[in-house]
């Protein structure tokens, strides 16, 4: 039996712009996403856009209802910055209304509320002054994060500040997936200090707030690093993955200092970014009680030709290295290795000063998946069923080697938008059929995984 530590959240992840929809109503200014789509709708899977997000804006009693049949003891979304201070300073009161009556028919059905801040949907208007780039962007996003808690604070006991800071900083900075998708490595790195600035600083509100007596974190995707082989070059090119896509985050987040090595190589290279004299202190001094941990899949490395560190285009370090033992999931095209899962976990317990932490995504996006329908109507997703075990048997482990990992999130509880993706990799536990008006309908996942929850375990 895989038995899990007593009061373990079990929960699923989701956030506001891929799920809510009504993405531009009642008092919603646009976000990077909805402007966007906008101005380049064939970028976008299928012409799918924001605003055909799951409906849960209209639906999400039904959600619950689902949840706990399901037996979740948790659940995370996000809140739209765009949706609650449409302008940055204006308090919509439709806004507050949605989000309370969401959290408290959470609470009411014996499931808690996670909230997170910022999942990747920068608002338009402040992007139009520079977004992260922008030193004031800092604290727009701080007075933001004080009028959340102010006004949701006595419901939520668990925040987050950012989801997955990496991604927006990647995707929109050294790569094109994301809104202004330029490529420009000492831009990426002003965002990402400014976006790490703004998380200490929302940390600080939290402390200040008069509801500051729950727990804050912040999400990050810890893909492990592994290097190709055990040649010089190609672990030097996996420090620097390291470097760059764990430790800058992590070390802030739990230590309150970026790491030593990375600022002497930007500084040698003259790629540090713009600070501000106190900035040092508010690090210091807000550091998170807890972290998520978004898993997907690893990060294998290997050496590029004639690398000289720090290297700014981060991607060459991944480019075309076949690992021969890789088992990829066919649907996704994404690695599938729950090893990196306990590797992670064991980190944290060892490198991170035993963190508190809990798993705040891990799932598998299948396309197509309505070819898996069965005469019932049910979409037998068992890949889905063993990819989950195998991520539990990994992490079960994990804390019985001592880690303190007190939860874990699927992505997601009903099938949700994907950025450029749209609906074409689809995650839930439920199935939300776009034609027929967001309906949903449980997949096997759903029914085997209300068992676990119920039994705190399973058997093989
Ligand atoms: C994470 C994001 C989610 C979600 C998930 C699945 O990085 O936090 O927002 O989208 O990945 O990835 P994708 O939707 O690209 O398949």
């Amino acid at each position: 039996m895989y038995q899990f530590p007593k009061d373990f959240l079990w929960g699923a992840a989701t956030s506001a712009p891929q799920s809510e929809g009504a993405a531009l109503l009642d008092g919603k200014s646009p976000s990077t996403w909805d402007k966007w789509f906008e101005m380049e709708p064939e970028l976008f899977y299928d012409g799918v856009g924001p605003k055909d997000t799951s409906n849960t804006y209209y639906c999400y009693k039904e959600d619950v209802a689902n949840m706990k049949a399901m037996h979740l003891n948790s659940f995370r979304t996000s809140i739209a910055w765009t949706r609650l201070l449409p302008d940055g300073k204006t308090l919509n009161r439709k806004a507050v209304r949605f989000y309370r009556n969401y959290f408290t028919e959470l609470i009411e059905n014996g499931i808690e509320p996670i909230v997170n801040l910022f999942h990747f949907d920068m608002p338009w208007w402040l992007m139009e002054k520079g977004g992260w780039e922008a030193r004031e962007s800092v604290e727009h996003f701080a007075y933001y994060a004080r009028v959340a808690f102010e006004q949701f604070g006595d419901l939520v006991k668990k925040w987050a500040t950012f989801n997955e800071p990496l991604v927006h900083i990647e995707c929109g900075y050294f790569g094109n997936a994301h809104w202004p998708k330029v490529r420009d490595f000492k831009r990426a790195l002003q965002v990402g200090y400014h976006t790490l600035l703004a998380h200490a600083k929302a940390v600080a509100e939290y402390r200040k707030s008069i509801h500051g007596d729950g727990k804050i974190a912040i999400i990050l995707n810890l893909s492990p690093v592994y290097a190709k082989s055990e040649a010089k070059a190609d672990q030097e090119a996996a420090q620097w993955a390291d470097l760059l896509y764990i430790r800058s985050f992590l070390d802030v987040a739990v230590y309150g200092r970026f790491p030593k090595e990375l600022v002497t190589l930007l500084k040698e290279a003259d790629l540090l970014p713009v600070t501000a004299q106190n900035d040092k202190e508010i690090f210091a001094n807000n550091t998170v009680d807890f972290l998520g941990c978004n898993y997907y899949q690893p990060l294998r490395v290997q050496a590029p030709k004639n690398a000289h560190y720090p290297i700014s285009e981060p991607r060459d370090l991944f480019n075309g290295y076949d690992w021969p033992q890789k088992r990829i999931n066919p649907h996704r095209g994404w690695e599938i290795y729950p090893t990196g899962l306990y590797d992670i976990a064991m980190r944290l317990k060892n490198s991170y000063q035993n963190i508190p932490w809990f798993v705040s995504e891990n799932g598998m996006g299948v396309s197509d998946e309505e070819r898996f329908t069965n005469s019932e109507g049910v979409i037998e997703d068992t890949y889905r069923i063993a990819f989950i075990k195998e991520h539990l048997i990994a992490l079960q482990r994990a804390i019985n080697d001592g880690s303190p990992c007190f939860g874990y999130h699927l992505w997601t509880f009903a099938d949700c938008w994907s950025w450029l993706n749209a609906y074409k990799n689809r995650y839930g536990y439920y199935r939300v059929e776009l034609d027929d008006h967001f309906k949903r309908t449980p997949k096997s996942s759903s029914f085997w995984m209300a068992d676990v929850i119920l039994n705190n375990g399973f058997n093989h």
